[in-house]
């Protein structure tokens, strides 16, 4: 892990593990790509930025030749929500990227990480404690692709030897960029709405149960996964991981410790909330603590403090009444 290259390096979780990857393997030796141009107030600050297209396999391709690339964080992807608007769509990104990612990883001998997710799951998984090895059937486009790349991942690691690692990761909690279009937007919709208005109008009902992680953990899990002892590696794709679950009703309550006067209200939205209630209440992420070590650090209560503090600077909005 020397050369990088991170496609959809401008996303919720690009944002944060460019600059993480930079920190650790410095910062001209990390590639940031995206499909978009960056912000003008963010591009100064990227002297190592590539538009690509990941279904496009020779603009990929030379991308990679030209900066000697050998490992590629690959995270331009569909989420759930939009991906079950636009599922033909999500097939050619989702799928279509991977397999030129993987492509052009063989050809040139890369690394690969590739996030999986809570959405590789269905309803006939066990919801609570499900395993890391166990039903995966699940019922919308999101998830089919999260399965076919697990598995396709797996596939070029024993047909072909490219070192393809991953994590299936929860909800992400981040107050650095906003997520786009997922299930579980709605825990970093609420801090938002906490900090503007004192109120929210959830899309899922009260007492969804998702797993969730906090941003700095998911960076972690990111980079650790790729750094693991291959020798320690029984699974591949991708790792169960998971931080802390909680429903709604249990997030406002962690949020009205600081903003008192936080009120939230329901108006469900019934595909969102298909998607949720088919995804898992809690994971068992054993194989990724025995395998690499995987020990979060964040749980309700510090995220909600962390997310509070930084939002608010971010917002210049007032304190809420517990920070420091
Ligand atoms: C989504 O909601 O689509 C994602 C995920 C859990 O994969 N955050």
């Amino acid at each position: 892990m020397e050369r990088i290259l991170v496609t959809g390096g401008l996303g919720q979780i690009g944002s944060e593990l460019v600059v993480a990857l930079r920190q650790r393997c410095g910062a001209g030796n990390v590639v940031t790509s995206d499909i978009r141009m960056p912000p003008s107030e963010r591009l100064a600050e990227e002297q190592l930025f590539e538009l690509v297209d990941c279904t496009n396999r020779d603009q990929l391709q030379e991308v990679v030749v030209r900066h000697r690339i050998d490992t590629i964080f690959h995270l331009a992807a569909l989420l759930s929500a939009v991906a079950e608007d636009k599922p033909q769509v999500a097939w050619e990104i989702n799928m279509g990227g991977l397999y030129r990612v993987l492509e052009v990883a063989r050809r040139h001998g890369c690394a690969v990480f590739h996030p999986s997710s809570i959405g590789a799951f269905g309803d006939s998984t066990p919801a609570l404690d499900t395993p890391q090895d166990t039903i995966q059937r699940p019922s919308t486009m999101y998830g089919v692709t999260k399965v076919a790349g697990e598995l396709l991942c797996d596939y070029y690691y024993s047909r072909f030897g490219v070192d393809a690692r991953g994590v299936r990761f929860p909800g992400l909690i981040s107050w650095v960029a906003p997520p786009g279009g997922g299930t579980t937007d709605y825990a970093v919709e609420m801090f938002y709405q906490a900090l503007r208005y004192q109120h929210y109008t959830c899309f899922l009902e009260p007492d969804t149960r998702l797993d969730m992680m906090y941003m700095p953990d998911a960076v972690k899990a990111c980079i650790d996964v790729m750094a693991a002892d291959p020798s320690r590696l029984v699974h591949r794709n991708a790792f169960n991981i998971t931080a802390m679950n909680f429903t709604p009703e249990e997030l406002a309550a962690a949020i009205r410790k600081h903003v008192p006067d936080f009120v939230i209200e329901y108006r469900v939205d019934p595909v969102r909330q298909a998607i949720a209630s088919s995804w898992p209440d809690r994971l068992d992420d054993a194989a990724a603590r025995q395998e690499w070590d995987w020990n979060p650090e964040f749980d309700l209560d510090t995220m909600t403090r962390d997310m509070l503090d930084n939002l608010q600077r971010k917002l210049g909005a007032p304190p809420s009444q517990s920070s420091s």
